[in-house]
């Protein structure tokens, strides 16, 4: 089975109420591929999700930015998985390398969030990906391949997974991986994915690249085998340039 391209707009935290009508509305008025060429998710802060949810067109679809790891209760400041899906979120990213690192979530918290947002019934956007220090040292692999065996001990069901490999030196850096160094990533994980889960799951589930990715590096990344979408921050605020990643890809 083919695996259809995926697009997923990350606004990080950003936008004011004004920025996000405007840019809901320029949107719905764009003319993009039709949903069965390319899956559209766009990700806005917790605040601005019931106002996207009821006003973004139909056929794209919108995700919270985290969740809580587990049912919700004495949790100040957190949101529930079951939370989202009350408000009629069919969507979740998770394990984002910001998230990972300035509030020094594990790869063992991750695979919980993940298992749990899974299991009341959500999507998730799954984040991995390795610094520029553990890739000098020649650690890539091992280390990604951590952050997705932590997920894969946790869940049995990948078909609501998109697997984002976000190499943290790419992050919001303009420095964007070569279509060589991601593709290679993605390859390597997908036979992690056949020898440690299974050939159907290796096959089936997409491998979206994040990181510096814009209307003018897409094309060549879009084109290699292993690479299934993209997951993009910055670029995503810009509508015309969130209009031409979906155009060109
Ligand atoms: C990585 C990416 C989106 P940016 O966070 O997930 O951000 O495209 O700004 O590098």
């Amino acid at each position: 089975m083919a695996r259809k391209f995926f697009i997923g707009g990350n606004w990080k935290c950003n936008g004011t109420l004004e920025e996000v009508k405007k840019i809901v509305s320029m949107l719905n008025e764009a003319e993009i591929p039709s949903e069965n060429v390319v899956e559209v998710v766009v990700s806005p802060p917790f605040v601005f999700l019931p106002l996207v949810e009821s006003s973004l067109r139909p056929d794209f679809q919108v995700a919270a930015q985290n969740c809580w790891v587990r049912k919700g209760g004495a949790f100040t400041g957190e949101i529930s998985a079951e939370m989202l899906v009350n408000l009629g979120i069919p969507c979740v990213i998770l394990g984002h390398s910001e998230r990972r690192s300035l509030l020094n979530e594990s790869n063992e918290f991750v695979g919980d969030k993940v298992a749990h947002a899974l299991s009341v019934g959500l999507k998730v956007i799954a984040c991995i990906g390795e610094t520029l220090q553990q890739r000098e040292s020649g650690s890539t692999m091992a280390v990604v391949a951590a952050q997705t065996k932590a997920i894969a001990d946790k869940v049995s069901n990948w078909a609501n997974v998109v697997l984002a490999y976000e190499p943290v030196w790419a992050i919001g850096t303009g420095k964007v991986a070569t279509p060589g160094q991601a593709q290679e990533v993605h390859l390597e994980l997908r036979k992690w994915l056949h020898d440690s889960v299974g050939a159907e799951v290796a096959a089936t589930t997409r491998i979206i690249y994040g990181g510096s990715v814009n209307g003018a590096n897409c094309r060549e990344l879009a084109a290699q085998p292993d690479i299934d979408g993209f997951l993009v921050g910055g670029a995503s605020l810009k509508v015309a340039c969130l209009l031409s990643l979906m155009k060109r890809h």
